[in-house]
């Protein structure tokens, strides 16, 4: 029997595996009302009795995930020398993934380079103004993990993680606000009551203090997380128990491939799904929080997966449905790799 705390490990590891997996099939499609239904019925029928299907792949989001977890766990450490190899290896190895175009040059700078300089080629990404995609974010969740009792060290290494592919500060600061989420649900007991404004505002908190003004420049314009995070708890409040529009979450928070307009998103997913959604049967909450995530179209693998990693890391791993899991590629390795993260996360002393 594992603690509360090894359930959670596992429920983040596996929400980013299942968010990505099941929501990769639409990223980008365009989602009408009708698909809505379209993607009940097939949660329904992956979480019903098991049937004989080919395993749902995994995209970029898992595989990067899966290299960072790798590499803590071989270092029980952030060595960014091995993780970027393992990154660039991987995506040597299976290039299909679905990796953002962008990112792609750092791998080959980096590989024709022989990584003589790491942190270059992200540097001159998007001609010097760094990547702003939402890359960072969506492989965050080992650091969020790695660092579940110790804050500074959170936002330390997950800015360096970043750095080795995103330099834009909406890139790494939509990457720090993640791995911040995933760290305040490992704190909340799931069946204590639960405050959906209280967590906001503990993250605008924190954000405060990371979106600070380095150039003398108007608070309001240096603080967009910040910004969208007053939008994520307007929602929250105005909604009451009606059906949140999707249109208008859409449109203010965003479902694109930007760290801005996806992971406030997908915080606003999480928090939401608390309570019912019309046209989302289920009794779930962790598979309210990614159905909804996922409907919202754009990009959904990375909001799904994002999602699916704060979620699993309120729950636990009792809620995501095995009979998903039983469709997801590599759903026991994920399972095993929260385990040994959970091993070292503990083994480190600035954890205790
Ligand atoms: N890339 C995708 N999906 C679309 C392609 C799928 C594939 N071709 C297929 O069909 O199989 N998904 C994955 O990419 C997102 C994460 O991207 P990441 O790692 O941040 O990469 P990148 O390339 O650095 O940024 C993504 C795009 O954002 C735009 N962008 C970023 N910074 C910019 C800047 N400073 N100026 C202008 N544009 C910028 C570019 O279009 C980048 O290509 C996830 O969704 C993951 O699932
Ligand atoms: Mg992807
Ligand atoms: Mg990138
Ligand atoms: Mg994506």
């Amino acid at each position: 029997d594992i603690s509360l705390f090894g359930k959670k490990f596992r429920g983040s590891m596996l929400g980013v595996l299942t968010g990505d997996c099941l929501g990769s099939p639409y990223e980008n499609e365009d989602l009408s009302s009708g698909s809505k239904l379209v993607l009940q019925n097939s949660f329904d029928k992956l979480e019903g009795p098991i049937f004989k299907a080919p395993v749902i792949q995994y995209t970029d989001d898992s595989a990067m995930s899966k290299s960072l977890a790798e590499s803590l766990i071989e270092k029980k450490d952030l060595d960014l020398v091995d993780l970027v190899k393992r990154f660039v290896k991987n995506y040597y190895q299976e290039p299909y993934r679905g990796y953002g175009s962008g990112v792609i040059k750092v791998f080959e700078k980096l590989r024709r380079s022989k990584f003589s300089d790491i942190l270059l080629p992200a540097k001159e990404q998007f001609n010097g103004q760094g990547s702003f995609g939402n890359g960072a974010a969506m492989r965050t969740t080992p650091i969020a993990l790695f660092c579940y009792n110790n804050y500074n060290n959170l936002i330390d290494m997950t800015k360096k993680q970043s750095l080795i592919t995103h330099t834009h500060k909406i890139g790494i600061d939509g990457a720090i606000l993640q791995a911040i989420a995933i760290q305040q649900s490992l704190h909340i007991h799931p069946e204590d009551k639960f405050d959906v404004i209280n967590y906001v505002d503990e993250l605008v908190h924190k954000m405060n203090f990371i979106e600070v003004d380095e150039e003398g420049l108007d608070l309001e314009e240096v603080q967009p997380y910040k910004n969208q995070l007053n939008i994520v708890k307007t929602l929250l409040l105005e909604e009451g128990d009606k059906e949140p529009i999707s249109e208008k979450v859409i449109e203010q928070l965003g479902n694109d491939i930007s760290g801005l307009r996806s992971v406030p998103t997908a915080i606003f997913c999480f928090l939401r799904a608390q309570r019912p959604i019309e046209g989302i049967k289920t009794e779930n909450p962790f598979r309210r929080a990614i159905q909804y995530a996922i409907s919202l179209g754009g990009d959904t693998d990375t909001i799904g997966s994002m999602t699916g990693a704060i979620a699993g890391a309120f729950y636990g791993d009792n809620n995501i449905p095995p009979n998903i899991l039983h469709h997801c590629e590599a759903s026991r390795s994920f399972c095993q790799m929260a385990d040994n993260l959970f091993q070292i996360a503990n083994e480190v002393e600035w954890n205790s």
